[in-house]
């Protein structure tokens, strides 16, 4: 888990650098501080659950398996992304590993998730689908019908909220009557708790129970990770709406040096591992930045094909 996050940590910071440099463009959002909750739930999750994210999703896809230069490739814009260059950094898209999306839309995934939750049921399947969202999102319809019908079918859905107090930049005080998410989802109905989002340990066993709950067919479950963004909402956000001195505290509470801190403490020989974990990532950051820098765009020719799907095409 420390590995995973290391490796999110590493490959946003270089998505900065490359975005700097205009090799990456149009938006982006990343979700340094915020990685124990990609590396806890994922690792948590089989390779039949089905997995709806948001447009802060490059930890969320790199998590659940996307080999990095195709990510990478994504985020370049280029043919051979895992959406084909179509998408860029807010719509990783793979369906090979259930991964249904990064998407725009705020609230956007939790119908599809509740859809692909329908799916499993009526097809007798015992995968369990996720959904990521922000604070934001409970805000939204979508929020409140999706829950609804889930509960009201029980399906086998788990809502995974990531509440790193801010919706761009309004404050969940200012956003919420109702702050504590676990209310909303108690109102519907389903078990409901929060999480300790910055440590990859909480993340992991919170997220084995409640798929344990779901699989066992009695009802959605929902989790409120309760966690921060270190950097900005995007990469064009002046920050203005929150004290430095508020970042800085939750920076103490790091979850890469946390969880490291603690493995370090029971004589866990961290510092050797971690030099071999970032030569590794580096590695594999130069091989995703090459393999997206000799990629082609995609053709003319081929700009209105996947508008209807094609039999056989991802
Ligand atoms: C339906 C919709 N309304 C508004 C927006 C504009 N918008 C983009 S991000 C954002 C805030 C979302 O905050 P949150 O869900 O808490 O996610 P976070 O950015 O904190 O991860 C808003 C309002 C949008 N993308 N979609």
């Amino acid at each position: 888990m420390l590995a995973q996050m290391v490796r999110i940590r590493r490959f946003e910071e270089a998505c900065v650098q490359l975005y700097s440099q205009t090799r990456i463009r149009g938006f982006m959002h990343l979700c340094i501080g915020e990685e124990a909750v990609a590396a806890g739930v994922m690792g948590a999750l089989a390779e039949r659950d089905a997995v709806v994210s948001t447009y802060r999703e490059h930890g969320h896809a790199l998590a659940r398996g996307l080999p990095m230069p195709e990510v990478m490739a994504e985020m370049f814009g280029r043919a051979s992304g895992s959406s084909r260059g179509r998408g860029g950094s807010m719509h990783l898209f793979d369906t090979t590993r259930r991964f249904y999306g990064g998407n725009a839309i705020v609230a956007g995934g939790l119908p599809l998730a509740v859809g692909l939750g329908l799916a499993e049921r009526m097809q007798h399947r015992d995968g369990v689908a996720v959904c990521f969202f922000g604070d934001g999102a409970a805000a939204e319809g979508e929020f409140h019908e999706s829950l609804n019908l889930a509960a009201l079918w029980r399906l086998p859905v788990l809502f995974v909220c990531e509440n790193n107090l801010y919706a761009m930049g309004t404050s969940i005080e200012r956003e919420l009557a109702v702050p504590d998410l676990a209310l909303h989802a108690a109102a519907y109905g389903m078990p409901a708790w929060p999480v300790d989002g910055m440590d990859v340990e909480a993340v992991d066993q919170a997220t084995r129970r409640a798929l344990d709950d779901v699989r066992s067919g009695e009802a959605p479950v929902f989790l409120e990770m309760r966690t921060y963004r270190f950097r900005a909402h995007s990469m064009y956000d002046p920050e203005l709406y929150r004290d430095k001195a508020e970042v800085a505290h939750w920076r103490e509470r790091d979850p890469v040096e946390v969880f490291a801190a603690r493995l370090r403490g029971e004589g866990v020989a961290v510092d050797e591992e971690l030099t071999l974990v970032e030569s590794a990532v580096a590695a594999e950051i130069a091989e995703a930045v090459s393999f997206a820098e000799a990629a082609p765009l995609e053709p003319v020719e081929d700009l209105t094909r996947f508008v209807h799907s094609e039999e056989g095409q991802r």
